[in-house]
């Protein structure tokens, strides 16, 4: 049985005019002695690809999704692992991230919404030893069911995060299960929509201590792969606490969390924050700390996350020059949390979208490359930084040197004859290798 309409994706060059094949994403083609597909570890998104109906605040869903008989059973959700397996399998893409219901329909009580995970997660390992494909992290949906519409690992009510940890709990069980690579919490509704009702302090100690019995049972049950933390300031909540990333660092080191948690840096989330994707990705590079990427974009002229697929080129560029600068992904990947337009309903559309995303990553991934070996743009920064290299700036650096020191420094100098920044000449130079 075939799902979709079309033969395996193919690389078939810039040349091609064949809109279902890849024209930049090769996937063994090496670039500076690694694969493409190891550099980018595309992921699909199981909620995107197999779940989102395109619905949207103003309209219910228009996608086509013949495969679905609409019902919350279990042989439902059994047959949808075919069709993604296919999915994935035409693409070429090796890793997958779930929510647990987005694999499984959450069911009257726990228990059997349990069963029900336990089912499909025995299909899901079928499949992934069938193909090769890989998980690249699971996580638990805290932000859908009514109960968790004040928060789940702060809500204000006891009995809602005692259910949003045995969720938890099973999600990880899932994840260890299908040799996940990561598990992932996106505080979906952690945060509020107003401080008269709120006691913030209370609400994040409750925050740490559920991660911290995460990180235990982790140890229980032998998951040794990291946890991520998915920054976005707001949406659904007013004010979300993993806002940004410097928050969740921030977060992280007071709760002395930082040995078992890493960064999933969201392009969306990232501009909703008042941030660029480049500036995330640094703030959590620098700390040793960017994880997995959550590949996607917004829009200038819409004030959601519209997650849309990333297909920015000089994004991908700049994406890719932190990665490689970092000695690249390691447990972490390129997940596609990208959805299609509402009007892009049909099932073809969801090939068209990824095999945009991925050729857009193939540039900028050949692009950041050829950025970096060309050296001109590293040997800038450098320089600018050169003063440092020698003398007061050494003894700054070194930290060996006082005020006083800095003081006489300055008497015995003079006027500092600062050099140009010369941003337009390095954007010139980033656009040399965009054509
Ligand atoms: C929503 C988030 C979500 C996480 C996983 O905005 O991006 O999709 O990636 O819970
Ligand atoms: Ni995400
Ligand atoms: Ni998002």
């Amino acid at each position: 049985m075939q799902y979709f309409d079309c033969d395996k994706i193919q690389y078939e060059g810039p040349g091609s005019r064949n809109p279902l094949s890849f024209k930049h994403y090769n996937p063994d083609e090496l670039i500076g002695g690694k694969s493409m597909k190891e550099h980018l570890r595309f992921a699909g998104a199981y909620w995107h690809v197999m779940r989102n109906d395109l619905s949207d605040p103003f309209g219910g869903g228009t996608a086509q999704m013949p495969w679905d008989d609409g019902s919350t059973s279990v042989e439902n959700a059994l047959t949808r692992v075919d069709v993604f397996f296919e999915f994935l399998d035409k693409l070429g893409i090796e890793y997958y991230c779930w929510h647990d219901r987005d694999i499984a329909p959450e069911l009257n009580d726990l228990k059997a919404s349990h069963a029900a995970l336990d089912t499909v997660v025995a299909k899901l390992k079928d499949k992934q030893s069938e193909s090769g494909v890989k998980l690249l992290w699971g996580t638990a949906c805290l932000f859908s069911h009514p109960r968790y519409s004040q928060g789940a690992a702060t809500s204000p009510d006891a009995n809602v995060y005692a259910y949003a940890a045995a969720q938890v709990k099973k999600a990880m069980e899932a994840t260890k299960e299908l040799d996940g690579l990561g598990y992932t919490f996106w505080g979906g509704r952690e945060g509020y929509a107003t401080l008269l009702n709120t006691d913030m302090k209370r609400e994040l100690d409750h925050l740490a201590a559920f991660f911290h019995m995460a990180v235990e049972h982790a140890k229980n049950i032998g998951f040794d792969g990291p946890f991520y933390i998915e920054p976005k300031p707001r949406e659904p909540s007013t004010h979300q606490y993993d806002s940004d990333a410097a928050a969740c660092l921030n977060f992280l080191r007071e709760y002395d969390l930082m040995d078992h948690f890493k960064l999933n840096i969201e392009t969306n989330h990232a501009t909703l924050a008042g941030h660029t994707m480049e500036h995330e990705l640094t703030v959590s590079a620098n700390a040793g700390m960017l994880g997995s990427i959550d590949a996607n974009r917004g829009d200038t002229l819409i004030g959601w996350d519209t997650d849309q697929f990333p297909t920015d080129i000089h994004l991908a560029t700049q994406v890719m020059l932190v990665v490689l600068e970092m000695g690249g992904l390691t447990t972490g990947g390129l997940n596609f949390d990208a959805k299609r337009r509402r009007e892009s309903h049909e099932p073809l559309d969801l090939f068209y979208a990824h095999i945009g995303g991925m050729d857009a990553f193939a540039r900028g991934l050949k692009i950041a490359h050829a950025i970096r070996e060309d050296g001109r743009l590293a040997k800038f920064v450098d320089e600018r930084y050169s003063s440092f290299d020698n003398d007061i700036g050494a003894k700054v650096e070194a930290g060996t040197c006082s005020f006083a020191d800095l003081e006489a420094y300055a008497f015995a100098n003079g006027e500092p004859g600062l050099a140009s920044g010369r941003q337009e000449m390095l954007e010139n130079l980033v656009n040399e290798f965009l054509q």
